[in-house]
């Protein structure tokens, strides 16, 4: 054992071994030693985390020490209160499986450490707190990332039982989230902070319990004095209150009190719960680098374990019982961590990605029984041909009408039906507490809706333009399409993002409305992406995506292409769910638009109908191959369709690099394909403002000219 972790632990026993009652009121005894097992079992897991290191078997060592007071919040809670946590929270995770019988917390985290497979929530993927059977959600290590979920969590908890959808949480549970107080400073939580504030101003309920643990440090960045309490106490909507970690009385009646409000008002509240850092940020931290000597070792009368202890000499325990049941603890950690090796690793890149891979039979999304009553204006398909905005109008409406967990969330989504008009009429129809409008944050729109997958919701969020997603993307990469793998499968999100996006053609807008940049979505492990080309394919491709969103839990993206939106050229009637054959053309399949032998055009979106008209122009005989799934590419498809044609020209409007292009031409390489094979794309730029555009963005001329030289 390291130098610095022996004095932790001597520094507890000689410190302890020195305590006498002190005189003051005594707590509850029984109450006071549940909390310090939580807390000496979570120390000697760090202790041991390091001692697995310098094995060389251990590979993780973030700890907990120093934080063990958080095991007074799982205490002042209940196991079934959704948590989602702080990477400090051994304290908390060993209190929480305390509360229910048949858990063994010591081996989780063992499991956890050593990356084992037999880990029970990431199954051998990650370090991390979590346990669906003790409803701790297991998080990602970017900060506060979890934050928008965890208020979409708690407004979800009553929104769904409002819409007739049952939660897999009591009525009246609490969510709890957990934070450092360096993370308080990250946009994301200041985002969610303000969304649940927003929240409550608007009288919604948000039982939600913000922890904030307040070592006083980031890594090595000091908070500065004051400004933690500066900032969150007076955070609107929020109830705020303090405790002292290092006094076990203050925390429990603290962290109870905070909880019970939470609980009782529905309203959110933030613990600020003032911890120490032992041990430094993690094993590889050289604190002494930043910090003097002497205040790390005057942090150590502030050790949590100390504290608890004092209270129980208090309570009429004896310093011998209190040690025996601090080296019992040790016993135990390291009986069991000899106990679980050698452990079994994850051994192939299969069952790795399993859980972002893995295809179950997709739930469909049917017909509702009483369409007719959706549609006040009768239905669509009796009308004439529907533009794209309107067909996914019908379709967004079918999937309300057939899905009671439906809702569909964004900006301006509302009475306003959307700036394209896309979602006119549904609020109407389905009511505002199925149909709304979020505040301007496309966070807080995709923190909402993984909150409100979770709960059983299907959430249908719209982002208003390709260029709003990316200030908030890590909610899709990092949290929605992780969670997945973090819990080898045992929680899914399964949600769907519709997104106006591509270029106008026209340069209206310029490059805020125009991108043409989805790279960041194509290379996300598990999530799909789907682009229409015409009002004839965007109801199929939607109903597919709520039906992968519902039956596998999968994150799904609708590009729909602005440019298209009101064209009546590219308008086709119809097809009612009930005359839909889902799988017949489903996922994975692309949709080949017969033309000649002479090129097969591979491409989708707005390429598709630019493909047809410049195959014309050109005089080319050219057949057309709609890939409509732009992540996972429909390879297998593409490549028993090409087979059949001399030359491909890959028609892609978006950019040359991280474009989509790239993949399919590698796939038609990697594939064995021999013939002659180019590409036209946009170009690697931004798009400007007016009739400039047409020099970056792809057009009908560039496919023309192509077209031309190939064949
Ligand atoms: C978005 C993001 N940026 C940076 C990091 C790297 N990082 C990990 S922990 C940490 C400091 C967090 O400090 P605090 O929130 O006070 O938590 P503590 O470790 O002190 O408990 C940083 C910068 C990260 N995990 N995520
Ligand atoms: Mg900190």
């Amino acid at each position: 054992m390291g130098r610095v972790t022996a004095g932790l632990d001597e520094h507890f026993r000689t410190a302890a071994a020195s305590l006498s009652p002190s005189g003051v009121t005594a707590g509850d005894p029984h109450e006071l030693a549940r909390l310090f097992e939580a807390q000496a079992l979570s120390r000697h897991l760090d202790l041991e985390a390091r001692r697995l290191s310098s094995a060389g078997v251990g590979y993780y060592t973030i700890g907990s020490a120093g934080h063990e007071s958080n095991a007074a919040v799982a205490m002042a809670l209940r196991p079934t209160d959704p948590a989602l946590l702080h990477y400090r929270s051994g304290g908390f995770y060993c209190a929480r499986a305390a509360q229910v019988p048949g858990h063994d917390p010591v081996r989780d985290v063992l499991l956890g450490l050593t990356a084992s497979r037999d880990e029970p929530i990431t199954g051998g993927r990650h370090k991390v707190f979590g346990n669906a059977a003790l409803n701790v959600i297991p998080q990602t290590s970017t900060i506060a990332s979890h934050l928008p979920r965890a208020v979409g969590l708690a407004f979800a908890l009553h929104r769904a039982p409002r819409i007739g959808v049952a939660t897999p949480w009591p009525e009246d549970a609490v969510v709890v989230a957990s934070l450092g107080d360096a993370s308080i400073n990250h946009s994301t939580a200041v985002g969610a902070l303000n969304a649940a504030g927003h929240a409550v101003h608007t009288r919604l309920p948000l039982p939600l319990l913000v922890v904030v643990e307040d070592n006083g440090w980031g890594i090595s960045v000091p908070s500065p004095p004051g400004w933690v309490e500066t900032a969150l106490s007076s955070r609107p909507g929020f109830s705020y209150l303090q405790a002292d970690g290092s006094d076990p009385q203050d925390a429990l009646a603290t962290a109870r009190e905070a909880a019970d409000r939470v609980r009782a008002t529905r309203k959110p509240a933030i613990l600020h719960l003032r911890t120490v850092r032992f041990l430094g940020h993690a094993g590889s931290d050289a604190e002494l680098g930043y910090r003097r000597e002497r205040d790390v070792t005057a942090d150590l009368a502030r050790d949590p374990l100390l504290g608890t202890a004092q209270a129980l000499l208090d309570a009429g325990w004896s310093t011998g019982a209190v040690l025996a049941r601090y080296d019992a603890a040790r016993s135990r950690v390291r009986g069991t961590a000899d106990d679980v090796q050698p452990v079994e690793h994850l051994a192939s890149a299969a069952e790795i990605a399993y859980p972002v891979d893995r295809r179950t039979r997709a739930g469909h999304v049917t017909a509702a029984e009483d369409r007719m009553a959706s549609f006040s204006r009768g239905l669509p398909e009796e009308s004439g041909p529907l533009t794209l905005a309107q067909s996914v109008n019908a379709a967004l409406t079918d999937v309300l009408a057939a899905c009671p967990q439906a809702i569909v969330l964004g900006e301006d989504v509302g009475a306003k039906g959307g700036v394209y008009g896309v979602t006119l009429g549904l609020q109407k129809a389905f009511g505002a507490a199925r149909v709304f409008d979020t505040p301007l944050d496309e966070q807080t729109i995709l923190g909402l809706a993984l909150g409100a997958s979770l709960a059983g919701l299907l959430p249908i969020a719209e982002i208003q333009y390709l260029a709003y997603l990316h200030n908030a993307e890590d909610q899709l990469r990092g949290e929605a399409a992780t969670l997945g793998f973090f819990s080898d499968g045992q929680y899914a999100n399964g949600l769907v993002v519709r997104i106006a996006a591509l270029a106008s053609l026209k340069g209206f807008g310029g490059h805020f409305h125009n991108d043409n940049a989805i790279g960041v979505l194509r290379d996300i492990p598990g999530i799909v992406v789907a682009c229409p080309s015409s009002a004839a394919e965007a109801p199929e491709l939607l109903r597919i995506l709520a039906g992968l969103a519902v039956g596998e839990g999968r994150v799904g993206v609708l590009l729909e292409p602005t440019a298209l939106y009101h064209d009546k050229g590219e308008a086709a009637p119809y097809l009612a769910p009930e005359r839909w054959r889902p799988g017949h053309h489903g996922r994975d399949m692309g949709r080949l638009h017969w033309g000649g032998r002479d090129v097969l055009v591979v491409t989708f979106g707005n390429g598709v109908g630019m493909a047809r008209r410049a195959a014309e122009r050109a005089g080319v005989a050219a057949s057309i191959f709609d890939l409509r799934w732009l992540a996972p590419l429909p390879v297998l498809h593409l490549l028993a369709v090409v087979a059949a044609f001399p030359r491909v020209l890959v028609v892609d409007e978006t950019r040359r690099s991280g474009g989509v292009s790239e993949g399919v031409v590698t796939a038609l390489v990697e594939g064995g394909y021999t013939g002659l094979v180019e590409r036209v794309t946009a170009e690697d730029s931004f798009i400007p403002l007016g009739p400039a555009a047409a020099h970056v963005v792809l057009t009908e001329d560039d496919v023309v000219a192509a077209l031309s030289s190939l064949v």
